[in-house]
């Protein structure tokens, strides 16, 4: 319908139209209530206006008119709230089984690697009707992942993960912006996002060039950094049995119990001591500035693949080839 009056970024991705409505929708209500303001303001200033002989009724309150503007507007600003929290959650909860990106943001480019292992630089290339989920993380300040095609805006921040997620609806090239101001150069931040018909990814995906997936990178690293000393498959190990840690709750030493999400797992690594788990000493090294961003994804990525569950593209532990070494990133 606006194909050819552009009101509205072209929509291409499932939440983009449901977006839309509640905009829509907003924008209209805003409208009628500025309308009937401004015609109740004028008709009054006529009716009411100062003539001789005729003096305003003062009126002292009114039970029926204090609870109708009340109700009324209570009525609206709850379907709102409703409406919008709909969509917010479906925005906010990734599905399971979406094929997953790293993205590392930093002054001033877009670093994305694919969990199949290919890096791509400002510009994110994606299948036509799959789910993807987007894992992003800054190496400095806060920057902002936005795709207005997608509806799709995500702070990126230093320091932990922050998840996001689209499926695309339209095959095309779109529009990839940092939308929180970082820098002299925040404008040039800025990137394309190609969605392509499924045969024509896989064909994309195949010629890339990358050496090994993210799992298996991470394994490799995961050796190097002597993690498999204390994290072993048999219960000989000083640390916990990582197979199947994903996703599951973990009992600490202090009682709590927390989801084994990407951030619990980042920041076990990073900062070991910050949640114990139960059971077992605080022995584990601070690995905080010893890794970069993408050995760290890789490694949140091969422990997110010893899950036995089918839920992952990578499911199952990954078989590395031998004399593989690990790929250094190419951008730093
Ligand atoms: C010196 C032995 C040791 C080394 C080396 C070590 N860890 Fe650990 N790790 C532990 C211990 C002990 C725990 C449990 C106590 C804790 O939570 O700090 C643990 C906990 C963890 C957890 C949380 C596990 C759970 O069940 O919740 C993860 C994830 C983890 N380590 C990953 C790594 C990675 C990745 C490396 C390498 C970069 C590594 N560890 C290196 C000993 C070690
Ligand atoms: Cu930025």
């Amino acid at each position: 319908m606006f194909d050819t009056f552009p009101l509205w970024p072209t929509r291409a991705s499932t939440t983009a139209g449901s977006v839309d409505a509640l905009f829509i929708f907003l924008v209209t209500l805003s409208a009628l209530m500025s309308l009937v303001i401004f015609t109740m303001i004028m008709v009054f200033a006529v009716r009411y206006r100062r003539r001789k002989g005729v003096a305003a009724e003062q009126i002292e309150g009114s039970t029926a008119l204090e609870v109708t503007w009340s109700v009324i507007p209570l009525f609206i600003f709850v379907v709102i709230f409703v409406w919008g929290a709909v969509i917010y959650f479906k925005e906010r909860t990734p599905p399971r089984g979406a094929t997953e990106v790293y993205v590392v943001a930093k002054q001033w480019m877009w670093k994305l690697q694919h969990e199949e292992g290919q890096r791509e630089i400002n510009e994110l290339h994606v299948p036509l009707g799959r789910d993807v989920k987007m894992i992003l993380t800054s190496q400095d300040v806060i920057h902002s992942f936005y795709v207005p095609a997608f509806r799709i805006k995500q702070d990126v921040l230093p320091g932990r993960y922050t998840t996001a997620w689209f499926r695309p609806t339209k095959a095309g090239t779109y529009h990839l912006f940092c939308a929180e101001y970082c820098g002299s150069q925040h404008s040039g931040m800025i990137g394309q996002v190609v969605v392509l018909e499924p045969a024509q990814y896989e064909v994309w995906l195949s010629g890339g060039g990358a050496s090994g997936t993210m799992a298996s990178n991470g394994q490799n690293i995961f050796q190097q950094l002597g993690c498999s000393t204390c994290h072993r498959s048999d219960t000989q190990g000083r640390g916990p049995d990582l197979v199947g840690l994903f996703g599951k709750p973990v009992q600490l030493e202090d009682g709590r119990v927390v989801t084994a999400d990407e951030n619990y797992i980042r920041e076990s690594i990073l900062t070991p001591g910050a949640k114990v788990v139960s059971g077992f000493k605080p022995i584990m090294p601070v690995f905080q500035g010893l890794v970069s961003e993408e050995q760290l994804n890789a490694l949140v990525a091969y422990v997110k693949s010893l899950n036995p569950s089918p839920s992952g593209a990578a499911g199952g532990p990954t078989v590395v080839p031998s004399g593989a070494k690990p790929q250094e990133p190419k951008v730093q």
